[in-house]
């Protein structure tokens, strides 16, 4: 194993080893074969997966896309068990991954960095941890996710509670028995949305605090089958171009068509089919649905119908429909039995819209109306997303400016790869990238590939560090903003894309929205101007 190198500087530094440092880490170190370091908080690797173990946890992706594609014999030889793999099977592929190219030796776990400093004289980023190490490096390149620092609300009276809290991104590593217990949880997006019906199964009652209502459609998630897997192997290729041709970075397109030019029969229809087939076929289902309301209104109806069809109790059906947002303008969850849960005889729905919380006491939650008895609270409330895990790193770029005040209008990048006035800063999914409105393993491959071809292309002329221009960031914030205005992404006002969940934080849409196709080939026509929009030195 590589030694910590303390003194010595690395051509590298990468934080984090969950999708994109480890490919990340692969990339300079066996294709370049520049001398590069890992850095990671957790004991082991895994990123959000190795974190987030709360009941349900399962990606969203179905899992023949939800990986690497870059080397053909990986996509051969791992086999995934079902349509969306759980935690523990993503969790086991990446440990496969780290394994079979060899890349533990290069990480250092149990070291969280609490300081990057660019010192322009020696041209190197300095960098401390936790535990007082120092390092220094040429590159210094952010793989901390967009989804890494939980939003734990600052309920009144919180740390009075007697009994048990967990966010869902910060889950112990035992399993939490829920047997005999009155379980609170809050949230009722992505995750919470997994983790009730799980949570009911064994709890003696769970109560739903549901904020914003929410769609959501069956995954329909079932163990793979022989002939399923076989298929996914022979047509690898294929499902490899799609994704790269398609706009979320899922291995199939939007349909061209619209669904106000559609005969409302066939429109049915078709949504009937996508319903069946489950996941995330309603979105590209027609073109126009994320772009007019009207369009949307009409996907939005049909989901609406069907939930409704599910929930037993009118007056619980009525708050689990009151949905606020068209179909998607929100990161679209999918589930499993969530609204059946509703159906259970331990599970009670609290509408805190209407009467939201004023408190936790010790033994509960009381909201404008009432009080809740409880034992265990989970918090699945989300993230600070985005730009939280990397405002924790306190990075300082030229002249000592933090990025905390180069953001304090909200974050400004270029490509969401760089930022001006960062020299050899690179920020894996950082904001401004299409990262959490696609499939994001594909964003993560893309943007390592471009970063390890920009490395490249530094050692073999020579240059030394490179720099968004203000120019470049100023542009390419205008097109994250114009790409976002153009959808109805831009519509919602409370999503976290914008920040809305964080009291405070800025109100900018931070991904872009542009597309995953679109954005590649932004990025290819920069590179071949020589990095245009960089200043190389
Ligand atoms: O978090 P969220 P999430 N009081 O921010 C509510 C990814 N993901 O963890 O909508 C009461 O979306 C909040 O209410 P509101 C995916 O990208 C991926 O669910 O703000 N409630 C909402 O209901 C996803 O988008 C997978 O009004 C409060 C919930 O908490 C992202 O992670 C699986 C509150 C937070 O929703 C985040 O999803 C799961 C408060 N003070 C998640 N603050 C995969 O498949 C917040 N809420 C890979």
């Amino acid at each position: 194993m590589t030694k910590p190198t303390g003194a010595a500087p690395l051509d590298a530094l990468i934080i984090g080893a969950g999708f994109s440092g480890l490919y990340q880490l692969h990339c300079l170190r066996d294709k370049l074969g520049l001398p590069v370091r890992v850095l990671e908080a957790a004991p082991a690797v895994g990123g959000t997966w190795y974190w987030n173990r709360y009941p349900g946890a399962r990606c969203d992706s179905e899992s023949h896309s939800y990986c690497y594609t870059f080397s053909d014999d990986l996509v051969q030889e791992w086999e995934w068990t079902e349509r969306y793999p759980a935690q523990a099977e993503v969790l086991r592929y990446l440990n496969h991954v780290a394994d079979r190219f060899d890349l533990r030796r290069d990480i250092q776990f149990d070291t969280r960095v609490t300081e990057a400093r660019y010192d322009e004289a020696a041209n190197l980023w300095r960098v401390t941890t936790a535990n007082g190490e120092r390092f220094a490096a040429t590159f210094l390149i952010t793989a901390v996710g967009c989804l890494s620092a939980a939003n734990v609300p600052d309920i009144p009276g919180l740390k009075d509670f007697k009994g048990v809290c967990h966010h869902t991104s910060n889950w112990p590593h035992e399993d939490v028995d829920f047997r005999g217990k009155r379980v609170g949880l809050i949230g009722t997006a992505s995750t919470g949305i997994q983790a009730a019906p799980v949570i009911a199964e064994t709890a003696a009652h769970l109560t739903v605090f549901q904020r914003t209502a929410n769609y959501s459609v069956p995954a329909r998630n079932a163990p793979l089958t022989p002939e399923v897997k076989r298929q996914h192997k022979e047509n690898a290729a294929e499902i490899r171009r799609l994704m790269h041709a398609s706009t979320n970075g899922h291995p199939y397109l939007i349909a061209d068509r619209a669904a106000l030019a559609t005969p409302p029969e066939e429109r049915e229809a078709i949504y009937e089919a996508a319903w069946a087939r489950g996941g995330l076929y309603i979105r590209p289902s027609f073109s126009d649905l994320m772009i007019s309301k009207e369009a949307n209104d009409t996907a939005a109806q049909f989901i609406l119908k069907k939930i409704r069809a599910v929930i037993k109790d009118p007056a619980k059906a009525a708050v689990l429909t009151n949905i606020d947002h068209p179909y998607a303008a929100k990161r679209p969850p999918i589930d499993t039995n969530y609204f059946e849960t509703f159906n259970r005889d331990n599970v009670a729905l609290v509408d805190i819209k209407a009467a939201p919380i004023a408190e936790v006491t010790a033994d509960g939650i009381r909201t404008s109306e009432a009080f809740y008895p409880l034992d265990i609270i989970v918090f699945a409330t989300g993230f600070d997303a985005m730009t939280g895990s990397l405002l924790r790193l306190n990075i300082a770029g030229r002249d000592g400016v933090k990025l905390s005040d180069a953001w304090e209008a909200g974050p400004r990048t270029y490509l969401g790869l760089q930022v001006a006035g960062f020299p050899n800063l690179f920020t894996i999914t950082g904001p401004g990238s299409p990262s959490v409105l696609c499939n994001v393993p594909v964003p993560i491959q893309q943007h390592v590939e471009w970063i390890t071809d920009c490395i490249a292309h530094m050692r073999k002329t020579g240059a030394k560090t490179i720099e968004a221009t203000v120019d470049a960031q100023d542009r390419w914030v205008e097109q994250v903003n114009a790409a976002a205005n153009a959808t109805l992404l831009s519509s919602v006002k409370h999503s976290w894309y914008l920040g809305a969940n964080v009291p405070g934080k800025p109100r900018v849409f931070m991904p872009y929205a542009g597309g995953m196709a679109r954005y590649r080939g932004i990025c290819d026509d920069v590179a071949k101007q020589g990095y245009a929009g960089f200043a190389l030195s």
